[in-house]
């Protein structure tokens, strides 16, 4: 059983990405943080202003560098799931659990021994419009990328 040691959420995290939305869903902002707790991270992520026709949306780490992209899609420069260990979808090491929104506020807290916060540096977090099926390869059929941030 994994316990949390309190303190450790006072501490500032090690590493946090500012989320932003697409251009299509401006208003959408928040924080992933990431702490460093046992052989892994604590991950603290809470996102306003979700489409709130919806109510679970997919979050990942890709492995590109910026949270940039084309008309069509606006964080195509993301690229696909992190994936440091060559496994297949749902054990990339990008893939995360899903924001379950409360009329588009979602918080959510989880452990990971995926990996260390020093190993996602520089790679974006994206949340897309759908749910993640934690089957279809490469990337749970997960729909558009509707935000973004690099975690720094
Ligand atoms: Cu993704
Ligand atoms: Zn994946």
């Amino acid at each position: 059983m994994f316990t949390v040691n309190p303190k450790l959420l006072l501490q500032r995290p090690c590493r946090i990405a500012v989320i932003s939305g697409s251009p299509k869903y401006p208003e959408i902002h928040g924080t992933v943080s990431f702490f460093k707790a046992c052989n892994g991270s604590l991950a603290v992520a809470e996102i306003f202003n979700l489409p709130s026709d919806k109510r679970v949306f997919a979050m990942h780490i890709h492995n590109g560098t910026e949270c940039s992209g084309n008309t069509d899609d606006p964080f195509a420069n993301a690229g696909s799931h992190l994936n440091l260990f060559n496994e297949e979808h749902p054990f990339h090491t990008g893939d995360l659990p899903a924001l379950f929104s409360n009329n588009g506020y979602a918080w959510t807290a989880f452990y990971t021994n995926r990996f260390q916060p020093t190993q996602v540096k520089g790679y974006p977090v994206i949340i897309h419009a759908a749910p993640d099926d934690y089957h279809t390869q490469p990337s749970g059929n997960s729909g558009e990328k509707i935000a973004c941030g690099i975690i720094k």
